[in-house]
Parts: structure tokens; C-alpha cells; sequence
């Protein structure tokens, strides 16, 4: 019997349920991915019973001596994975490294360009249900109505017209490659400084799948979950000339103590982004999302952009006739997550929308293979197709369940068990 379960048997039980979901459904989520047992181990260890307020080697907490080597380590790591000048490892989440960002170059009121989260953006980047949106004078761009992919040359247009301080790139629902030489040259046009948020695609930079944004970007930031499959926090990439008003940025300005478990779990996860099963693993990724987007294109179903050269897609319902709330719910009733999504110049409201996001992220670190994912294009296609047929959702269910039991999660991780 667990600690858990003795001592608190409720939240025991609701811990006992949601691991049964996990293990029986297929998590096509685009930004969710199963860890390695590792940086669970990490996450719950005695480390979150200490205050480590400053960085290593100055604290503003005594009894850091050991604390201040993992996170020495942790920060290494990232820069010489990512070939950076300098790495903040303490933002508690994706969203803490770009308000660091912010907090470090900007002012209020300042412009910043980025993209429309209808397109693919992330409310981070200024949406006005988020705090980035109240503080910040936002102008968006987005993608091209006839190719789905950034149109630069709008970028550059809003850029002359509006002079932003900073131009954001990066996103959570962009299927395709970013040309951020574009972005770099864009930016020097008008003096503006350049960010980009990877957090989507961190685990296909690291294995080199993706081009990096490294070499372009005045920051970069990111979460160490999603493609990197690692501790749920993130972190912050810079040029070496704004390392100190970063580290400020994030402490004092806009964080307390780190969440020391967290930063350590980020030096593991680090480490194992360096090896070749995870570039392996990130190279599957890849293959098995262009894999299901050819599978259901040829069911019918428009992959926005005509494609995917990442870990996700945007399938545009309509031609189905079919919503994405209804794609979403149908899914789920025979155990495949995912979510619903707007689509570049949606009509549908966002309650609604046209499209669905998938990715292929998780369901490879559980170990499916191309082969795979055709099948699971097929289980889909079935259902949606056939989405009143109860007995029919029950069989399709059935078959979710034998592709989990199949592919067991902290049985089985793939090739490279461990990690
Ligand atoms: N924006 C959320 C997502 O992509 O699902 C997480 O950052």
C-alpha cells in the first residue's frame, strides 16, 4: 500500500484513475508527453523542502552548497545542449520564461510583434485574455491565407509600419518548419530584438531535427516538457550580453524561490536530450506525425498547410463536415486525446472551431512506430466517420485498449528503456 493511500485514500484514489486513463488512451495532446520514471523520481524528492532564493554561489538562503551544484549543472547542460552563451533554469513554467523576457527588455506599453494565437501563437505572446496582452501595445502577424505557412512578408511589412522592441516567433499550433534567418534579418531591419519560444519543438532542436534558434535569437525560451519530455517547468537561452538583466528578470523580478525538485529534474532531463536514443526517439516523432497527417489526408480530412515538418498537425474538419468539438468528444469516447483548435481564419468560435491539433510526441515515446500510426488514422477515421454507431465506438474503444496494453507506459519505454 502507498504513503498516499494510507494517509490521503481520496486523492489516492482520483492518482489510482487518472494513471488508468493514461495507460488505456492514446495521448495525441500536442503539448503532452509521458516522462521518464526518472525525472519522477526527481520531481518528488526532498529537494522541494529547500529555499534557494538567488543563484549559485548567491543565495539569500543559507545551506545551498548542494543545491547551488545541481543547478550549476542544470544551467551547463542547457547551454551546451542548445550551444547557448548563457541558460536561466528557474522559470516555473513557459509562460514565467517569456514574462522574464519581457520583464528584462521591455517597458509597459512597449510593441511587440508576434503571432496571432488564432494562427498558432500562444497567449503568452500578448493575447488579450493574458496579462502580456494588458501591458503590452500587441500587433500580431500570422499565416498566409493561400499557403497556411508565416507569411514573412507581412512580418516585415508590420514591422516597418510599427517598429517593435521586440518580435516574437514561435507558437503552439504551427505545423511547419520557422525560417528564423528571416526572422533575425527582420528584426535587424528595424532594430528590434528578437525572441523565440521553443517550447513545442525544444526536444526536436535538441536532437537536431528542427533547425535551431539559437544562433538567431536574443532569448529563447521554453518549457522542459512537451517534445523535450522532461520536468515540467522552463527555462530561458540568452545572448551573453543579457545574462545578468535576465537572471533579474526572473529573480527578483518576477519569480520568488525556484522550485528546486523542478530545476533539478531539468538538469536530468538535459542530460538525456544529449543521447542518441532520445535523437533517435525525436527523428520517430517526426516521421510518425508526417505519417498520420498523409493517413488522414487520404481519408478525406485537410491537413492545414498541406502538411506537417514537426511533431504536429492541424486537420481542418470541414471538408467532413465535421467540428472540432465533435472530433474532440468522438475521439475521446473510443480512448485517442486530443484537442479542439482554431485553424488560421477560423469562423467557428473558439468553443467550436474547425480543427483539431494532434500530435505525435507521446504516443512515440510509448513506443508506436509509422505502421502505427496509420492504424491509428484508420481508428479515427472509423469513428468519426461512424460516431452515432454505439457498439461500434465500443469495438473501436476495445482496439485503443489493445495498442495501450501493447505498448505498456512505465513497463515499456521504447528503445532505450530506461530513458
Ligand atoms: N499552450 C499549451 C499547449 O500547447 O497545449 C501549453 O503551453
Amino acid at each position: 500500500m502507498s504513503m498516499l493511500s494510507l494517509i490521503d485514500p481520496e486523492v489516492a484514489a482520483l492518482l489510482d484513475k487518472e494513471a488508468a486513463r493514461q495507460n488505456s488512451t492514446l495521448e495525441m495532446i500536442a503539448s503532452e508527453n509521458f516522462v521518464p520514471p526518472v525525472i519522477l523520481e526527481a520531481q518528488g524528492s526532498i529537494l522541494t523542502n529547500k529555499y534557494a532564493e538567488g543563484y549559485p554561489g548567491n543565495r539569500y538562503h543559507g545551506g545551498c552548497e548542494f543545491i547551488d551544484g545541481i543547478e550549476a549543472l542544470a544551467i551547463e547542460r542547457a547551454k551546451s545542449l542548445f550551444g547557448a552563451d548563457h541558460a536561466n533554469v528557474q522559470p516555473h513554467s513557459g509562460v514565467n520564461a517569456n514574462l522574464g523576457v519581457y520583464q528584462a527588455v521591455l517597458q509597459p506599453h512597449d510593441t511587440i510583434l508576434s503571432m496571432d494565437l488564432r494562427h498558432g501563437g500562444h497567449l503568452s505572446h500578448g493575447a488579450k485574455a493574458s496579462i502580456t496582452g494588458r501591458f503590452f501595445n500587441i500587433v500580431h502577424y500570422g499565416v498566409h491565407p493561400e499557403t497556411e505557412r508565416i507569411d514573412y512578408d507581412q512580418v516585415e511589412a508590420l514591422a516597418l509600419g510599427h517598429r517593435p522592441k521586440l518580435i516574437v516567433a514561435g507558437g503552439s499550433a504551427y505545423p511547419r518548419v520557422i525560417d528564423f534567418a528571416r526572422f533575425r534579418e527582420i528584426a535587424d531591419k528595424v532594430g528590434a530584438l528578437f525572441m523565440v519560444d521553443m517550447a513545442h519543438i525544444a526536444g526536436l532542436v535538441a536532437a537536431k531535427v528542427h533547425p535551431s534558434p539559437v544562433p538567431y535569437a536574443d532569448f529563447v525560451t521554453s518549457t522542459t516538457t512537451k517534445t523535450l519530455r522532461g520536468a515540467r517547468g522552463g527555462f530561458i537561452l540568452c545572448r551573453k550580453e543579457f545574462a545578468q538583466k535576465i537572471d533579474k528578470a526572473i529573480f527578483p523580478g518576477t519569480q520568488g524561490g525556484p522550485i528546486l525538485q523542478n530545476v533539478m529534474a531539468k538538469a536530468v532531463t538535459f542530460r538525456i536530450a544529449g543521447t542518441e536514443e532520445f535523437a533517435r526517439m525525436q527523428a520517430q516523432v517526426v516521421k510518425n506525425a508526417s505519417t498520420l497527417a498523409e493517413t488522414l489526408s487520404a481519408s478525406g480530412y485537410r491537413i492545414v498547410s498541406g502538411g506537417t515538418d514537426n511533431h504536429l498537425m492541424l486537420v481542418d474538419m470541414r471538408p467532413r463536415g465535421m467540428t472540432g468539438v465533435f472530433a474532440e468528444e468522438t475521439l475521446a469516447k473510443i480512448g485517442i486525446m486530443v484537442n479542439k483548435n482554431l485553424i488560421p481564419f477560423d469562423t467557428a468560435p473558439a468553443t467550436v472551431t474547425s480543427g483539431i491539433r494532434i500530435g505525435a510526441a507521446a504516443v512515440t515515446t510509448r513506443g508506436l512506430a509509422a505502421e502505427d500510426m496509420k492504424h491509428v488514422g484508420s481508428l479515427m477515421d472509423k469513428a468519426l466517420t461512424s460516431a452515432s454507431d454505439e457498439r461500434l465506438l465500443e469495438s473501436l474503444r476495445n482496439e485503443v485498449r489493445q495498442v495501450c496494453l501493447r505498448h505498456p507506459l512505465y513497463l515499456h519505454f521504447g528503445e532505450g528503456a530506461l530513458i
